[in-house]
């Protein structure tokens, strides 16, 4: 689906109409990769819109900037600011925010030292990302034959824009072979993440998700769900998982700021219970938390 346009996008400190929200064909990052971004949700709540987890999701892009020795030009507040700026300007009641910092144009060559930073931050309204059925009927997955780069490679617990290459080519290899999205493992062939989400595999009372060394990013969904499984009496344990873990897993579910909480019904083609009891229980508590419904987590709902 095409983007809609909202009316304008903070750069480098400035709101600027949208469509003036330009850069060069030669800028740096988009010859070399070497941005870092964020993807964050605002929804609608009793108190206006209000932007899920928005401290969490700036410190990770602080931390993805510091792996990769970018010198931002903005502290984590500055940038919540003006993503609540960006959201309140937008007039939406729900959104996709997305905080983008790149090396800018003026020099090329892969050192970084002597480029500039630029930052912006944008928002648009953006549906379903796995397709609106994803809770109810579950996504088909594939097993990648693209195996997740790794920490020596490329480290996964920075959100850089290039870490996205390997991404694209598992998702658009699911596509073409008929599936919804691509699991990857990592090169010792232990599960990592999807292309953009990270997964949990329940086995009776136990939640289990794949750790940052296994290749995954720390997701923001992954620790609000770990937090929701332990208040719930749920086990959680942040482990390795083999692909046969996910064979005779009892559900299965894929968890990020734009796939939300998805259910799981087959892994190359070995059905999967969907949707399965707690992933119900997880995606409504999901569903409730981030529109502001639910007290005992109303601190994560950042009101702009
Ligand atoms: N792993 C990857 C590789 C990933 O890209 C995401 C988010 C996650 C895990 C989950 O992280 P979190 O959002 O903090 O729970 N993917 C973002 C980008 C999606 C896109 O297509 O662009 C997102 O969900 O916003």
């Amino acid at each position: 689906m095409p983007i809609e346009p909202t009316k304008s996008i903070w750069m480098n400190g400035e709101m600027i109409p949208w469509e003036d929200a330009q850069i060069h064909v030669l800028t740096h990052t988009l010859h070399y990769g070497t941005g870092v971004f964020e993807g964050i949700r605002a929804y609608e709540t009793s108190k206006g819109p209000a932007i899920f987890r928005l401290r969490e999701h700036m410190d990770r892009m602080l931390n993805s900037a510091k792996i990769l020795l970018m010198p931002l030009p903005y502290t984590s507040k500055e940038l919540q600011d003006a993503a609540k700026q960006v959201v309140r300007d937008s007039g939406l009641d729900s959104c996709y925010v997305r905080p983008i910092a790149y090396y800018g144009y003026g020099e090329m060559g892969l050192a970084t030292s002597s480029c500039t930073v630029d930052v912006a931050v944008a928002c648009w309204p953006w549906g379903a990302y796995l397709g609106e059925d994803a809770v109810t009927k579950g996504v088909r997955m594939k097993i990648s034959s693209w195996a997740r780069h790794d920490h020596n490679i490329m480290p996964p617990a920075s959100k850089t824009t290039g870490n996205y290459v390997n991404s694209t080519l598992a998702k658009m290899e699911a596509i073409r072979a008929g599936y919804d999205e691509a699991i990857m493992l990592n090169r010792d062939g232990l599960v990592a993440e999807c292309t953009g989400e990270n997964l949990f595999v329940v086995k009776g009372e136990t939640l289990y998700t794949p750790p940052l060394v296994s290749g995954a990013l720390e997701g923001i969904t992954q620790d609000t769900v770990m937090t929701f499984a332990r208040d719930l009496g749920y086990e959680v344990k942040v482990e390795g998982l083999a692909r046969s873990d996910l064979f005779i897993a009892d559900e299965i579910f894929v968890v990020g700021t734009a796939a939300e909480v998805s259910a799981v019904n087959s892994v190359d083609d070995r059905e999967i219970p969907c949707p399965g009891p707690i992933t119900q229980k997880i995606a409504s508590l999901y569903a409730d938390t981030v529109r502001g419904k639910k007290e005992e987590y109303a601190h994560w709902c950042e009101v702009v």
